[in-house]
């Protein structure tokens, strides 16, 4: 099997493409924090278009890791030995997969290791745009307020100026200052991240983290730094080691970290940039001035329809998005939630149907080849559901409507935290956001308190008598009947 870095480029096997471009005419001017799959799959995959076209050789990208420890390490250690090479896999739904050796990554940093590379790199003038993928927990930012949590113990260690920098927050802040100071313009700073107005986010919180180191700073950032809302969509599984070796077989490339997305993919930006951008708008980034509509459509609609159908989905026993799509009662259920409750609040952007907008979710969810985890999208929940479905909630309880679905959603997401299906099969779902008090309340506390933890009580559901009842006896239903039955009440009460 053909291994993969720089040395292997021109003999690949037959069907996989290597990028189109010389890699060593390329210099760093993207640095992104946060190399998970989505953005190797996304944003490295439309530079990747970008650098064979002319004149686009300065926009290669520098991968920042900012977590220590052993699987960190590990993963550095893999791209520096495929000189930051992988290969994306492109599974549709019908046809074949094809395989591409992205090369648009240069170089990966690993922060804790070392924080002098990166220094150099935030503050070159040749950087023109710091991109994120840091979660949607990661901006520590009040969706109610806006304000900027200065409390995290990494971001308080920043703050103090003491030791070795810890988050993207005390590196990017750092360098914006050593920027002004030197008369070099500031970088621009594009959020990547599912969350609701995604730049005025980051915003808030790199203008919020400066301003609690120096109030000048904080003033000069938010007058001189650029930070355009963007609108990010391409489902991208986790690759475990199974999928990669399923991969690799496949390819016949011996690649450690192989990526796989669907062919679907959109990437909606502000066209509002510091210092100049890649030509991605001809490599299919839509520009617009109305990235705020597209975000709430994708999020409430497709972010929100992964949970509506995993949650339930993890407990009738299935374990990918497809399977679940082949269950008698749970595409029914998501498509109610679609059409009776999300896509009645929403305001489309120009141009858009928000019917077929909805149909595509549904055929993408589909893809038998994608082989999606539903552990992937019920991890992390205590993330997800504040930003994709608080909203909704909120507008529900506030027009009086049927607020039954929702309910029925939030009692299987706190079954799923025990992380046992109907069967009494274990799963894992992930919660690095919940502490064991609010996940206890979750699982089996008072449904009113349960309601009010602090991912959900934003929505106003724990103010809402009626909703606390429907949420308390679909738990109920959940934990004495199983999901099926369950869900069949659901679908039977709100099928008028
Ligand atoms: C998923 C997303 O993790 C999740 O909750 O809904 O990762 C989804 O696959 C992407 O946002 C698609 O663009």
């Amino acid at each position: 099997m053909t291994e993969l870095n720089n040395g292997t480029l021109s003999e690949l096997p037959s069907n996989v493409a290597a990028p189109p471009y010389d890699r060593t005419r390329l210099r760093p001017g993207i640095a992104h924090f946060g190399v998970g799959n989505f953005h190797r799959a996304h944003q490295a995959s439309y530079i990747d278009r970008c650098l064979a076209l002319p004149d686009q050789n300065d926009w290669g990208i520098v991968g920042i890791g900012l977590s220590g420890g052993e699987r960190s390490r590990k993963k550095a250690d893999q791209f520096r030995s495929q000189d930051c090479l992988y290969s994306l896999t492109v599974a549709p739904a019908k046809g074949d997969t094809s395989v591409r050796v992205i090369g648009a990554q240069l170089d990966y940093l690993l922060a804790p290791e070392q924080p002098a590379e990166v220094r150099t790199l935030l503050t070159d003038p040749a950087l023109r745009i710091a991109t994120l993928t840091i979660t949607e927990g990661g901006y520590h930012v009040d969706p109610g307020s806006g304000a900027f949590a200065t409390d995290h113990p990494d971001v308080a260690h920043d703050l103090t100026g003491n030791g070795d920098l810890r988050t993207v927050f005390g590196f990017v802040t750092e360098a914006l200052a050593r920027r002004r100071s030197a008369g070099i313009k500031p970088f621009t700073v594009v959020s990547c991240d599912n969350l609701r107005h995604n730049g005025e986010v980051a915003r808030a919180a790199f203008v919020g983290f400066a301003n609690a180191m120096d109030q000048d700073l904080g003033a000069w950032i938010d007058a001189n730094v650029m930070f355009p809302n963007s609108l990010v969509d391409r489902i991208t599984p986790s690759v475990s080691a199974e999928d990669a070796a399923r991969l690799t077989q496949a390819s016949g490339l011996a690649d450690q970290i192989p990526v796989v997305a669907e062919e679907f993919s959109q990437w909606v930006i502000e066209d509002r940039f510091t210092d100049g951008r890649p030509a991605l708008e001809e490599v299919g980034v839509q520009f617009s001035d109305q990235v705020k509509l597209w975000e709430q459509v994708k999020v409430r609609v497709l972010n929100a329809g992964h949970l509506t159908l995993t949650y339930p989905g993890l407990l009738l026993g299935y374990r990918e998005v497809a399977e679940a799509m082949r269950d008698p009662q749970v595409p029914v259920l998501l498509g109610r939630f679609l059409d009776k409750i999300v896509l009645p609040l929403l305001e489309p952007p120009r141009d858009v149907d928000l019917v077929d907008y909805e149909n595509t979710v549904l055929e993408r969810f589909s893809n038998e080849a994608m082989h999606d985890q539903l552990t992937r999208i019920a991890s992390d929940s205590a993330s997800k559901v504040p930003v994709f479905l608080t909203t909704t909630i909120q507008q529900v309880l506030a027009r009086g409507t049927d607020h039954r679905i929702p309910a029925f959603v939030l009692a299987a997401w706190s079954r799923v935290l025990r992380e046992t299906d109907d069967d009494g099969k274990d799963f894992e779902v992930t919660e690095p956001r919940l502490d064991d008090s609010a996940r206890q309340l979750l699982i089996s506390g008072d449904p009113r308190e349960a309601l009010g933890i602090e991912p959900l009580r934003a929505s106003g559901a724990s103010e809402h008598a009626d909703f606390v009842a429907t949420f308390e006896s679909y738990r109920r239903a959940l934990a004495e009947r199983g999901a099926k039955a369950t869900l069949s009440t659901v679908l039977e009460a709100t099928s008028g």
